[in-house]
């Protein structure tokens, strides 16, 4: 798949270098020397330009951000609080957004269809959606040994309002084949070798989930545009699974009569083992092995106050936060400040739309001074219970859905 800045043999295309010019406010002397492929260091974006400074940053090829726990307190996560997760470059911002299309095709589509944003924003209805967006490497970091994948700790999660078209309604326009049972989508990223003939990621979800209400096709986020890091000027938003099915930049989504097999479809990337493994055992990386993750499971964050916390003895001590549960709800959350062996209800809001999450808060008290620990455990309306300890390893840390813990001190 080709990528939007370099033309077909690889030298920068003239709307690129446009954006170059743009960007760096002159002309690009010996443009005609940049060698093919070469992606030029001003499209080196910095996605901390928009960030809160006390985000943390694991890595900057890709970029990959963590959002702090403490930070996720709003209600609704705002843009600059939002986790970066990105598998290959961000991609220039196109100078020209009436240019920009969005194709369906696939071998299940009956007709190949293209569409301009404003196709979008004005032949279809708009929807706006509260949507979790977690990782599916969220919590890695607390698996041992080790796995290959970005360690996250909690903070690869965010909430936030897109704006959209429904995917269904988009492919309702096109028509499916009978044999159609998954999409794929394809972004504007260049992949972290700059070879054009290599895609950073192409994932996607089972037609059924595609079909859902939820499923956005989105140009917006909290009323906004989406910043670039995170997709501008479209990208798909699939609520309650692994981020990763929610492609960023995105211009093309295929319909497919098999199993999507873009990148990071293959081996045990966002697949977990079909059957309990040893901590750091190698399985043979075939699909018998392993399924596809699909909805994310049941967790929750305790986000005011701040882990180190010192808290008032005298004083009730509010807590809060959220929990979310993939395609499923909450029930019920409760805290303990006695290491699990009593635990306490909190007070928890319906979401406020499906694949939203959840607020909860709870009043707690301490019976004397000294050094705590708050727990919180959400349980899903299935009746499945975040565990206390980590969960089984897997060969790519995923689903790490433990119980929240953060230290308090009363005084
Ligand atoms: N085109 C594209 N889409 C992508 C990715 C990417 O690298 N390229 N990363 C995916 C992964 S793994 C995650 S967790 C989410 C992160 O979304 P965010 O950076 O907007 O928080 O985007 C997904 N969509
Ligand atoms: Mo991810």
């Amino acid at each position: 798949m080709q990528n939007q800045i370099h033309d077909r043999r690889g030298f920068l295309q003239k709307s690129a270098l446009a954006t170059l010019a743009a960007l760096v406010g002159t002309e690009v002397v010996f443009a005609e020397k940049i060698p093919p492929h070469y992606v030029p260091l001003a499209f080196d974006y910095d996605p901390l330009k928009g960030k809160s400074p006390d985000m943390k940053v694991l890595g900057d090829k890709p970029w990959n951000v963590e959002t702090p726990v403490h930070l996720l307190d709003d209600a609704i996560t705002p843009v600059e609080k939002m986790f970066v997760r990105n598998n290959g470059l961000i991609p220039a911002a196109p100078t020209d957004l009436t240019k920009w299309a969005l194709i369906i095709n696939g071998e299940s589509v009956k007709t190949v269809k293209t569409y301009s944003l404003s196709d979008l924003k004005k032949r279809f209805k708009n929807y706006t959606y509260q949507l979790v967006l977690e990782c599916g490497g969220n919590g890695r970091s607390g698996y041992e040994p080790q796995t290959t994948g970005n360690p996250w700790d909690q903070g690869a999660v965010s909430c936030a309002e897109w704006t959209g078209v429904r995917l269904k309604d988009i492919l309702a326009d096109v028509g499916l084949k009978d044999d159609a049972v998954y999409i794929g989508y394809y972004g504007n990223d260049p992949h972290l070798s700059q070879d054009p003939t290599k895609v950073a990621i192409s994932r996607g979800v089972p037609i059924k989930k595609a079909l859902e209400d939820e499923t956005l096709i989105a140009w917006a986020v909290n009323g906004r545009d989406i910043p670039l890091e995170h997709g501008y000027p479209l990208r798909l938003v699939i609520g309650g699974w692994p981020a990763s099915v929610s492609g960023k930049w995105l211009h093309t989504i295929a319909v497919r009569n098999k199993i999507h097999d873009g990148a990071k479809m293959e081996g045990h990337s966002y697949k977990m083992p079909i059957r309990p493994v040893e901590p750091g055992e190698k399985i043979p990386e075939t699909p018998e092995n392993f399924r596809i993750i699909e909805s994310m499971p049941v967790k929750s964050l305790i986000t005011y106050p701040k882990t180190g916390a010192t808290i008032d003895i005298k004083k009730t001590l509010a807590l809060r936060g959220h929990a979310w549960a993939g395609d499923r709800d909450v029930s019920e959350v409760h805290t303990s400040v006695d290491y699990g062996t009593t635990w306490q209800k909190a007070k928890l809001e319906r979401p406020k739309n499906r694949l939203a999450w959840q607020h909860w808060t709870a009043d707690v008290t301490f019976p004397q001074q000294g050094y705590y620990e708050v727990w919180v455990r959400a349980t899903d309306n299935k009746g499945v219970m975040q565990p206390m300890v980590i969960p089984q390893w897997n060969p790519g840390g995923y689903l790490n859905n433990a119980c929240h813990r953060i230290a308090v001190k009363a005084v």
